[in-house]
């Protein structure tokens, strides 16, 4: 049987740092100050990724004691037609390309058991489906699979809805909340740097205009999550500034949940020669943790860094492994060397085994089941 730590008697532990830029900053993780751009510069950097992993476990304790969170569910991607051509996306298809697909709402229930807590839908932006079709969706979904909580759309596609169905955000917002969305998903967020939007993905919102609209859910109720797409093109200082850049925007409405590093899968669009190593995604991830003092949640999506990298990243202040999610297919199109989903087990023994309690949630971090041995 796991122990909980009981978080008011949490004690800061003893660490001796091999890097000494670590020690100023550990006296601010320990009396909860808020870390400064060069701090986060400092963290990614550091040759001391042990230190640094204590550090962040510290931070994951103080937040959710030594839980980690997963969820049973399926991530649905309606369809790969998308209007949009951006340079790291080995997903998104034209109309007429041999692996275009469109889904039916009828196989889209069919790949939801009922048993289910959660589905995470995102699709390309698609150039000819209806809005209605989307209502459609959600409310079949509600209807056929009461148990299951909807999480859907970036803040990229609701910004493509306004656009293309020239309905006011208010009114997206308002009829897909009624056809039943609970929460939205973080991607489109990419890397919140005009420099790299220009170069990879113009077609695409910008950082201003994502957290615009994740502001806008908030309000009106809806928990969102957030991205950032690293190992490509952007720079350290960028994604430092990335997480600054959400920092903020977290002081001003408190509604996101999670926070998600996806390492980029070279694919065939190979924008570097190699994907970061297993090094980079703990610093990744560790950073973000102490850096992102007011998100609650951090995921080390195992679909992206690897099963075993995301398991020892629950020790370097990662609390949630997202789920078991059925059928991925945005990193498996860029030839992701992960399994398509795992089994529920699986994922409470990845925890169990990286000496953590397992919860399984649902996805507004409701307590499903906890499994602590
Ligand atoms: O925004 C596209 C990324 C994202 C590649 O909110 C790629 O819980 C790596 O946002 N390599 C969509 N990434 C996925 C996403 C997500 C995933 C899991 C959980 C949650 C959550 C959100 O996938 C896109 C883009 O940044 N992506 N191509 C690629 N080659």
């Amino acid at each position: 049987m796991i122990n909980q730590i009981d978080i008011k008697d949490l004690r800061p532990p003893e660490i001796r740092f091999r890097d000494p830029a670590l020690a100023p900053i550990w006296d601010k993780v320990v009396n909860s100050e808020r870390l400064s751009k060069s701090d986060g510069l400092t963290l990614i950097q550091t040759p001391d990724l042990l230190g640094l992993g204590r550090m962040a476990d510290f931070a994951k304790q103080k937040v959710s004691g030594n839980n980690v969170y997963f969820v049973l569910n399926v991530q649905i991607n309606a369809t790969n037609l998308c209007v949009l051509s951006c340079k790291f996306c080995d997903f998104a298809a034209k109309v007429g390309d041999d692996h275009a697909y469109e889904f039916s709402i009828d196989e889209i229930l069919e790949m939801i058991h009922p048993d289910m807590d959660e589905m995470h839908m995102t699709g390309g932006h698609h150039p000819t489906l209806p809005f209605e079709w989307y209502e459609q969706l959600l409310q079949t979904v509600g209807k056929e699979r009461p148990r299951v909580q909807i999480k859907a759309f970036t803040a990229a596609e609701i910004d493509y809805f306004h656009k293309r169905f020239k309905l006011s955000e208010d009114e997206v917002f308002d009829r897909l909340i009624e056809a039943g969305l609970q929460s939205m998903p973080g991607g489109g967020a990419e890397v919140f740097s005009e420099r790299v939007r220009r170069l990879l993905f113009r077609g695409k919102c910008s950082a201003d205009r994502w957290m615009e609209i994740h502001h806008m859910a908030h309000k009106k109720g809806l928990p969102s999550n957030a991205t950032l797409l690293y190992g490509h093109i952007e720079t350290l200082e960028e994604r430092i500034d990335h997480l600054i850049f959400l920092r903020e925007g977290q002081d001003v409405t408190g509604g996101f949940l999670c926070f998600i590093p996806l390492e980029y899968q070279t694919g065939t669009t190979m924008l570097v020669q190699r994907q970061a190593p297993p090094a980079d995604d703990l610093r990744m991830l560790a950073t973000s943790r102490l850096m992102l003092d007011n998100i609650p949640h951090i995921k080390s999506y195992w679909v992206m860094s690897g099963a075993e990298t995301a398991a020892i990243g629950l020790n370097f202040g990662a609390d949630d492994l997202d789920g078991t999610i059925g059928k991925e297919r945005i990193a498996h199109a860029a030839l992701a060397a992960s399994p398509f989903g795992l089994e529920r087990d699986k994922m409470a023994s990845m925890v169990n085994d990286a000496g953590k309690i397992a919860i399984a949630r649902d996805a507004l971090y409701g307590t499903v089941k906890v499994y602590d041995n």
